[in-house]
């Protein structure tokens, strides 16, 4: 096994010596690895990618922070992420290599799903995400850190995207002309959910911002929800893009890289399963919001797709890429699915509608 990540585990408060440290799941983000120890207890250590989060520091304190809060609200050790201290009581340590290093327990008995294998399993996944928001209304979102300046702002996500595409750096723009110009087509409505925050129509909450199913545990024998995961995102966000991104990835007929774009499709049947079970574990939502909430699905699927043209053009330096053109693969499903949700928009309305009444 690799002698640094064994020097590196060993510097947290581990139950045993470690055995094997091995790559685990699919994150496009931090590098995670699975530990297991002598003794059988199992741990997730993952190094930060802190050129994403440049405040390791503050984003280790949300984390701490927010997760205390949730230990205080539930019984089962199993349903919060649990932080592992470093020996000397630290939430992280800085390894060898100069990265940041943190571990979790890992949580047994547990499912991660790549997508959904039954609506039950993403209704339960909407139980958790909506859950995970309604715990946290009465969290003071003021003191938490903000770990990407804007990460939601659809609007400086553009700026970000003309700025790539006028430099060009890797010479890629001349190959993706229809996808810029699905992009620039779409731009002048893209910031309606900033605007709403902006406004004060829409209120601004505790979110996790990143609502992949894979950010999610279900109970590997009931399949009921068991932890929401992945908290680097957790800050001062709105609902909507809650709901959105775990549309965008989880009522998708095919994977986020497929490359049959014949085989990407948003299902309403899986729509309205997510928005019933969201709704019923956030019943506060404002009508605004639960208005919104085709909507959001709708642009957190356009930002999420300019994000991967973005780095495409860029050269691939912020998501994690296993092929040649993996993040326009990513970006024509993203933009296949909006084109889609735009065809579907007033069913959509009419599911939120029927559930709400
Ligand atoms: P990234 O930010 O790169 O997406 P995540 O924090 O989501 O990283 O972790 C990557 C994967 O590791 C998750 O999708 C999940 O499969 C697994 N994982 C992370 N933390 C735990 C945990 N505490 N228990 C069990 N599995 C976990
Ligand atoms: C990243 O970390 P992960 O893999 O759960 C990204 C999300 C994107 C998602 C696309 C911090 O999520 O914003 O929607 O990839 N996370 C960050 O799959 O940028
Ligand atoms: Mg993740």
């Amino acid at each position: 096994m690799d002698g640094k990540l064994m020097r590196i585990a060993a510097g947290f408060q581990i139950d045993g010596a470690v055995r094997t440290c091995v790559p685990h799941g699919c994150g496009h983000i931090n590098a995670t690895y699975l530990a297991t120890c002598s003794g059988g207890r199992r741990y997730i250590l993952q190094r930060i990618n802190d050129r994403v989060f440049p405040h390791v520091d503050e984003l280790m304190e949300n984390i701490a922070a927010v997760t205390r809060y949730l230990r205080e609200r539930t019984e089962d050790p199993r349903r919060v992420m649990t932080l592992v201290p470093t020996a000397s009581g630290a939430t992280h340590l800085r390894g060898e290599d100069g990265a940041y290093w943190r571990m979790y327990d890992y949580i047994e008995d547990s499912l991660c799903l790549q997508s959904p294998e039954s609506a039950a399993d993403f209704y339960q996944s909407a139980v958790a995400f909506g859950g995970f928001q309604q715990q946290l209304a009465g969290y003071p979102a003021e003191t938490l850190h903000e770990t990407i300046a804007g990460f939601h702002d659809t609007v400086r996500r553009y700026r970000a995207f003309h700025e790539v595409l006028e430099r060009d750096p890797c010479g890629r723009a001349g190959g993706v002309a229809a996808e810029i110009e699905f992009a620039l087509a779409r731009e002048s409505g893209a910031g309606c959910l900033v605007e709403g925050l902006r406004s004060g129509r829409l209120p601004l909450r505790v979110t996790h911002n990143d609502t992949k199913l894979n950010n999610v545990l279900l109970d590997a024998h009931s399949r009921a929800p068991l932890c929401v995961i992945d908290l680097d995102t957790v800050m001062p966000g709105l609902s909507l893009y809650d709901f959105g991104d775990a549309i965008r990835f989880g009522a998708a007929t095919a994977a986020e890289d497929e490359t049959d774009l014949s085989r990407v499709e948003m299902d309403l049947t899986l729509f309205e399963t997510f928005a019933r079970g969201y709704l019923a574990a956030c019943p506060d939502l404002t009508p605004e919001e639960k208005r919104l909430l085709p909507t959001g699905a709708r642009i957190m699927t356009l930002e999420c797709g300019l994000r991967f043209l973005t780095d495409y053009l860029d050269g691939d330096h912020y998501f994690a890429v296993h092929r040649a053109g993996h993040n326009l693969d990513r970006c024509r499903t993203q933009f296949r699915l909006v084109a889609d949700m735009e065809r579907k928009a007033e069913r959509m309305e009419e599911i939120v509608h029927a559930l709400d009444h």
